[in-house]
């Protein structure tokens, strides 16, 4: 057998990247991938339910049995606290940021907001689930961390990722310099480098959008989506429609292949679903990362200044070229969108 880079080995072989570097954001890494492998051990079992048991349920071995987002969530917590390197964590499944005062943690340099377990309708049904995270330099000078931690654009991350729980489990992240994807191996249980340097398709064929709220979307996004399915031999029209309705995978899928994913604002939820913090950002800059672009449909998503932890923007995101012309369909068509 060849010889395999190992996301471990990979992390402290890149460490000298960063000045300074002092090995504190290799620690964090490790511990995000200890709990990935634990949460997608759980995630694996989920179709046993019915035989280990409900969540809210006791089972056979007398525990309460968990929802497995809530389950991710105090792994990814419980691994965060334990390995001392953040000194708050904001989760999706948490109202206020958790901070964190331990012993361990009290000179952490970092925070991280995460969404632990994305994707929460398929989590039942067997399909592809995710995990998003987010970490940034802290600007409180010690003690747990505070939300003005948390609220600074995107463009200050130092690392974000995913991981996909899917036909294979993968790590995907970056630090800055490019996107590199690892595969779990369960026969060795480490994350193996398996696509080095990811890059988008500056053009695709795959659109991903909740077509069922199509009556509700800003005319822009109407009109974008009549053009993808419009007749155009030229430009490979009519485009693709692919939409899972797990973020991570629908992302995912288009990183690799090329493709445009939008969850535009609705009538009904007039600033959009997904999470700038957790969800939106760290996307957003795996996919610039990789050639890419995320924008909320005028302005780039890294660039947004949040001002609460679980802030909800519109998401268009994904190859350069579609991204771009779903922002032109918006400025022609949506043009008081630009507030947004
Ligand atoms: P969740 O955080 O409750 O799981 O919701 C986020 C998910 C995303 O994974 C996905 O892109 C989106 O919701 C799908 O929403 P919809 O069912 O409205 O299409
Ligand atoms: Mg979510």
């Amino acid at each position: 057998m060849d010889h395999v880079t190992t996301l471990s080995e990979f992390i402290i072989r890149n460490q000298q990247d960063f000045p300074f570097a002092s090995g504190e954001l290799t620690r964090l890494l490790n511990d995000i991938s200890i709990a990935a492998k634990i949460v997608n051990r759980e995630v694996n079992k989920a179709g046993l339910v019915n035989i280990l048991g409900d969540a809210g349920s006791i089972n056979v071995h007398g525990e309460e049995v968990k929802k497995l987002d809530e389950f991710a969530d105090q792994q990814f917590i419980a691994a965060l606290k334990a390995g001392g390197q953040v000194c708050a964590v904001g989760s999706e499944e948490n109202e206020n940021i958790i901070r964190i005062d331990t012993p361990v943690s009290k000179n952490a340099r970092y925070v991280i907001a995460l969404d632990p377990l994305d994707g929460s309708t398929n989590i039942d049904v067997n399909v592809s689930i995710g995990t998003i995270f987010s970490v940034y330099r802290r600007i409180s000078l010690s003690g747990p961390g505070t939300d003005e931690d948390f609220l600074q654009p995107g463009t200050e991350q130092v690392a974000a990722g995913y991981i996909i729980y899917g036909s294979s489990t993968m790590l995907v992240y970056t630090t800055g310099k490019g996107v590199n994807g690892f595969t779990l191996d369960p026969s060795i249980g480490e994350f193996c480098l398996s696509h080095p340097q990811i890059k988008i398709p500056v053009n695709g064929n795959i659109y991903s959008v909740n077509q069922g709220h199509f009556a509700h979307f800003p005319d822009g996004v109407k009109q974008y989506i009549k053009n993808c399915q419009e007749e155009d031999k030229e430009s490979g029209r009519p485009y693709t429609l692919r939409y899972i309705g797990s973020l991570v995978a629908d992302f995912h899928r288009n990183l690799i292949k090329g493709g445009i994913f939008i969850y535009p604002s609705t009538a009904q939820s007039p600033k959009g679903k997904l999470r700038l913090l957790y969800e939106c950002n760290p996307l957003a800059w795996v996919v610039e990362q990789a050639g890419g672009k995320a924008s909320n449909g005028s302005k780039r998503i890294l660039d947004l200044q949040p001002r609460s932890l679980h802030q909800r923007t519109p998401y268009f995101a994904g190859s350069q070229e579609m991204v771009e012309a779903a922002e032109e369909f918006m400025l022609k068509y949506s043009p008081a969108e630009k507030i947004a």
